[in-house]
């Protein structure tokens, strides 16, 4: 490694032409808190302008990637709250960043933390890996992306199972479903990370950032509406009572009661 600068709570690292940011909230599972997004949002705008950069790995380290946005903030927003909330918009930059985007996964990648690895281009996941959208177990749907990520990588009927029970899936499966491109032993993560990080940064960069962007641009058309039509969707959960309900229950690590108001 070249060089290394530890900025809580994202520790970044530049090794040739890979940078590496690492989600460090392991006491709260990496959740996605305001101060942690807007850290992320700083390292790609200035990994985005540093041409010495030529390929981007997220990882959460060995553990954890993200057991999703940090409910304990949200928990009693309205949906206008949530509307008004410049914090949010952060959580587009990882999905617009114009160089090639390795998500490496270890642990939960729930909620929030899924939607960020479905936000990369690719996924090695470790053996360790879980993966889901668990938002509907608490009164809400994913606002991030998931319900448009998702149904892309898997299609409908398996992105709307998922979605519509909160289930889980472990590495294995989410190979099988296609959401992620590899799965490794947990101790190869980040080496085999690196080494395709490696492999792509060496490639000529305006091909590659060309490659992604047209890429991008055939999966995606019609996105832009699908994104704001799942995240007014999102917000407007909020003036529910299923959503306080929902997210004050996992606070106080009880089960749920639903009145459908
Ligand atoms: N938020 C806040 N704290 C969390 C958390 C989260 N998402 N996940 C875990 N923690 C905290 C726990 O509260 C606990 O804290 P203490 O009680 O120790 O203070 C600590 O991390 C350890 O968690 P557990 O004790 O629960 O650990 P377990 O091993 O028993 O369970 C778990 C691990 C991952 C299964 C469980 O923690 C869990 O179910 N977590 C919540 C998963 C979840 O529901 N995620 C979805 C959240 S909603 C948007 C942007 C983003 C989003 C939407 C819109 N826009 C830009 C519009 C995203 C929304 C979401 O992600």
């Amino acid at each position: 490694m070249t060089s290394q600068s530890a900025v809580e709570p994202i520790l970044t690292q530049k090794d040739g032409g890979v940078a590496v940011l690492t989600l460090n909230r392991p006491e709260a599972l990496n959740a996605l808190n305001h101060p942690l997004m807007d850290r992320l949002e700083a390292a790609l705008k200035s990994f985005a302008k540093d041409d010495s950069v030529r390929c981007l790995i997220l990882t959460g380290g060995p553990k954890v990637f993200a057991a999703g946005a940090d409910i304990k903030e949200m928990e009693n927003a309205a949906a206008k709250d949530m509307a008004a909330d410049p914090h949010l918009s952060r959580w587009d930059m990882l999905g617009k960043f114009p160089k090639p985007v390795i998500a490496a996964v270890a642990g939960y990648a729930l909620g929030g933390g899924c939607e960020l690895a479905l936000a990369c281009d690719l996924i090695i996941a470790s053996e360790t890996a879980v993966f889901g959208q668990p938002e509907i177990l608490i009164g809400v749907i994913p606002g991030a992306g998931g319900t448009v990520r998702l149904a892309e990588r898997l299609g409908k009927a398996r992105a709307m199972e998922l979605i519509l029970t909160g289930r889980r899936v472990n590495a294995k499966e989410a190979l099988a479903l296609g959401l992620v491109n590899r799965v490794v032993p947990p101790e190869g993560l980040l080496e085999e990370a690196m080494a395709l990080a490696q492999n792509v940064a060496s490639m000529p960069p305006l091909a590659a950032r060309a490659a992604k962007a047209s890429l991008l641009h055939a999966l995606n058309a019609g996105q832009n509406d699908a994104l704001a039509f799942e995240r007014r969707l999102f917000y407007d959960l909020f003036d529910t009572q299923d959503q306080k309900e929902g997210m004050k229950a996992f606070v106080e690590k009880r089960k749920p009661r639903w009145t459908g108001k």
